[in-house]
């Protein structure tokens, strides 16, 4: 029968089993050398990677910012693919913050399902009436002749014109965005197909960006009929809005009409004091009194878009290009993508790096930002193209 060994005998026994492990572990590592040492490195320099840009959910952040969305009970699912991705892709190492608003009251399925997905703070809030609303100047009988005669899409609907008119003119105002110095607008069933390896937020506040953007593309033009000619109008009235170098030409369709050309809002990192500048908020108000967020269907993204080309200075307006982003129907992946780093884009199907607008954005802001330069100027940081562990500061 085993007798348990006491005294001496427990000790030689216990030094055995060590010197066994110690024996057993240097011959794994020797066999394994260059395996351990690589996941070593990995890990270690994972950890310095991490470490400046790590934030814990209840820890102060280095910029006032929040992952912000106007949604409703019944975009639970396709928020939840949102997050996770948003998550997984960048949040979970810096929990920032999460707004959601709605013009109904939450579920509490609806809360529960998103707070789910995150370790970060969530705020759920409502909206109040005149942020939702027909105004009163808007003539009840055109808009519903509008409504019956429109052939585009969402033309019909009362409820899609709200939500233009709120996230162009009310979102930036809500209360609990008021603490904020900058927003992330996140939507429903939107996707992040890269590794986001440094803190956009940070990003922009260091050079001084007021608005940043990932999709550029052309508006339905029977969406926004009058909105150039009360955008030239408001200027005219208002010359001293108008940034020195701004980017009107990006607007321009060259017969003195506005060709379209626009900054899809479901991604946008924006400095909130410039939705909140008197000069934006003069803007939006005029818009807003000249009824188009109804007779016609103005939306948030042209209306965000023609503000930032015209009342910001170029070289405040950053073309996220290295972000991998998905929208229903439109994919933007960094050249290259499909193959390399952290990635899993699939440039074949991404065109609108090279849509008509992105692509006159690029030599519009060139010429007003660099123009010695022969080609398009370098317009972000690039962390796609490193396999595994990532650098850690955005690169120049
Ligand atoms: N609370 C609330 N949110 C809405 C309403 N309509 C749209 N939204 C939200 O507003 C955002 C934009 O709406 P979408 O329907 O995605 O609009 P879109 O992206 O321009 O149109 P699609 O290309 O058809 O997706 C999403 O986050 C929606 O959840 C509404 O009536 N109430
Ligand atoms: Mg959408």
């Amino acid at each position: 029968m085993f007798r348990a060994p006491g005294g001496f005998g427990r000790f030689v026994w216990r030094h055995l089993a060590v010197m066994a492990a110690g024996i057993l572990a240097g011959f794994i590592v020797g066999c394994n050398r260059r395996a351990v040492q690589t996941s070593l490195d990995a890990v270690l320099s994972h950890a310095r990677a991490e470490a400046p840009h790590t934030y814990s959910p209840d820890g102060e952040k280095p910029v006032r910012a929040a992952l912000v969305a106007l949604v409703r009970n019944s975009d639970l699912f396709g928020l939840r693919l949102a997050m996770r991705q948003v998550e997984d892709r960048f949040n979970s190492r810096h929990n920032y913050p999460y707004i959601f608003v709605n013009d109904e009251p939450f579920t509490d399925e609806f809360k529960r399902g998103v707070r789910d997905m995150t370790r970060a703070r969530v705020q759920f809030g409502s909206l109040d009436h005149d942020s939702w609303k027909i105004p009163e100047w808007i003539d009840p009988d055109r808009y519903a002749r509008v409504k019956r005669e429109a052939r585009y899409p969402h033309g019909e609907k009362d409820s899609y014109r709200k939500m233009c008119r709120f996230q162009a003119g009310f979102l930036h105002r809500h209360p609990l965005l008021k603490d904020l110095d900058y927003y992330w607008r996140i939507e429903p069933d939107v996707e992040y197909y890269c590794n986001i390896d440094y803190d956009p937020f940070v990003y922009m506040k260091q050079r001084g960006l007021k608005y940043g953007w990932n999709i550029a593309m052309s508006e339905f033009m029977d969406t926004v009929p009058t909105l150039w000619n009360t955008t030239r109008r408001f200027i005219a009235e208002h010359p001293h809005m108008l940034a020195p170098a701004n980017m009107q030409r990006w607007l321009e369709d060259g017969r003195g009409g506005y060709n379209g050309c626009h900054f899809w809002s479901n991604f946008e990192i924006v400095d909130l004091s410039f939705y909140r500048s008197p000069e934006y908020q003069a803007y939006f108000d005029y818009l807003d009194r000249a009824g188009g967020f109804f007779y016609e269907r103005w939306g948030d993204a042209p209306v965000h878009s023609i503000a930032a080309a015209l009342l910001l200075n170029a070289s405040q307006v950053h073309y996220f290009a290295d972000i991998g982003y998905y929208h229903p129907s439109v994919v933007s992946c960094p050249a290259g993508a499909r193959t390399r780093g952290s990635c899993v884009c699939d440039d074949s199907k991404s065109f609108v790096q090279n849509s008509h607008c992105a692509v006159l954005y690029k030599h519009v802001r060139q010429s007003i930002v660099d123009p010695a330069a022969t080609e398009p100027a370098h317009v972000g940081p690039v962390n796609y193209v490193h396999a595994g562990v990532q650098p850690r500061h955005a690169p120049e």
